[in-house]
């Protein structure tokens, strides 16, 4: 367990940084456990700088993938899913099954120390994280460790990375045929980011009433082609709903994709108050309002989970490098190997296998845009 800080401190302490109204000592004393902290190293001391700030030490150890894993009083803790997180201090957390109060949802605050240990990431606890929390009174209480995340939809935001939600299983990448218009780069940049976050992926096409199925063939005709599900619907006609169900179910699915596609609606189609609001896409602008405000777990009576997430406009990648691009886009990679040059990005190139694979429409033109887009970051 993290040393703990002399009385002293602890009252200085409240009068900076009282944020909480609650009262019993319980909290107190963990607010007290909240310290500046500057370097964290590979021994797992973390002190802060000069005479006047405080320095402590944390206990844990690293996994086998190197993760932190703090050390915590797990006897008082109870483990919990992170249902919706707004910043750090508005967390819900619903009890894990097999645990006392399974089920209940408590408001949680995040520990100092626990933020600080994420301090390259925006958030330090984040929609379908796993963690241990100190219950207190009042249903609140304290969030003292995250466990490592398995699968992420993450992306960059003021050279940050942002996860948007964690231990998802699939993302389903939502756009719409018409009203907002399709954006076939904006699929292509999700399932780089669904893929670097080790997750899988399904194409969603929603509002197909707008349009002629037929003239969507050729779309997902190329999707599926390359080994995506794609599924068409329209929660107008319930076009697709029972497919996607089945597709949800005993699966942790985060929604994503441009405001104003659906995905709350189709969320709510598929069980109805899963999504709370859904909003009207403003006729001028076509880029729709925003309707979700932050990322929401919810339980589904068939079996899974999922999660409804505020519509993004544009999406940062975070952390894929151009030379790592071509192996998201699975159609070059029987090409990469015969490119003159290894290390080949297939843009301007001499004999470059990928741009005669276009030339001959063995590779999609659209597709090939749509990497060209990402490697060089115009958009
Ligand atoms: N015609 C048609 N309209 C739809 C369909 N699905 C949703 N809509 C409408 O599209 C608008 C936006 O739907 P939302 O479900 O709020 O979209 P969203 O993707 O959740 O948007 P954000 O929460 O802002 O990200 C609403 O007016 C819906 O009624 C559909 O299949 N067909
Ligand atoms: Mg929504
Ligand atoms: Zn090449």
């Amino acid at each position: 367990m993290a040393k703990k800080l002399s009385k002293k401190v602890r009252i200085d302490f409240r009068k900076n940084r009282q944020t909480s109204k609650r009262q019993n000592d319980f909290t107190r004393q963990v607010q007290a456990d909240e310290t500046d902290i500057d370097h964290i190293d590979r021994e797992q001391r973390v002190s802060g700088k000069g005479d006047l700030s405080r320095k402590r030490t944390v206990l844990g150890e690293h996994d086998e993938n190197d993760a932190f894993i703090l050390s915590v009083d797990e006897a008082s803790c109870l483990r919990g899913r992170v249902l919706s997180a707004i910043g750090s201090t508005q967390c819900t957390v619903q009890v894990d099954e097999g645990q006392t109060g399974a089920g209940r949802h408590f408001e949680c605050t995040v520990r100092r120390v626990v933020r600080t240990l994420s301090r390259h990431a925006r958030n330090a606890v984040v929609t379908g994280d796993r963690v241990l929390f100190l219950p207190s009174e009042n249903n609140c209480g304290v969030i003292e460790r995250v466990e490592p995340r398995q699968g992420v939809l993450a992306r960059g935001h003021q050279y940050k990375q942002h996860i948007l939600v964690a231990n998802v299983s699939q993302v389903a990448i939502v756009s719409s045929a018409s009203e907002p218009a399709l954006k076939p780069a904006l699929i292509d940049r999700f399932l780089v980011s669904a893929a670097k976050g080790n997750v899988r992926a399904i194409i969603v096409l929603n509002k197909c009433d707008l349009v002629e199925l037929a003239d969507l063939q050729p779309i997902i005709g190329q999707y599926a082609r390359l080994g995506y599900t794609i599924v068409p619907t329209s929660v107008q006609s319930g076009l697709g709903i029972a497919w996607l169900r089945r597709l949800l179910k005993q699966q942790q699915t985060v929604f994503t994709g441009q405001s104003g596609v659906g995905k709350s609606s189709l969320l709510n189609a598929i069980q109805p108050g899963l999504a709370i609001k859904t909003g009207d896409v403003s006729r001028i602008t076509q880029k729709g309002r925003h309707t979700t405000r932050f990322a929401q777990l919810r339980e589904l009576d068939f079996g899974g989970w999922v999660v409804d997430t505020p519509g993004i406009r544009q999406l940062e990648l975070w952390d894929v490098h151009p030379g790592e691009m071509e192996a998201f886009f699975v159609e070059f990679r029987s090409f990469v190997p015969q490119c003159k040059f290894p290390d080949c990005l297939h843009i301007v190139e001499d004999s470059c296998a990928v741009r005669a694979a276009v030339e001959r429409d063995l590779i999609s033109q659209i597709r090939y845009e749509s990497y060209l887009r990402l490697v060089i970051g115009d958009d």
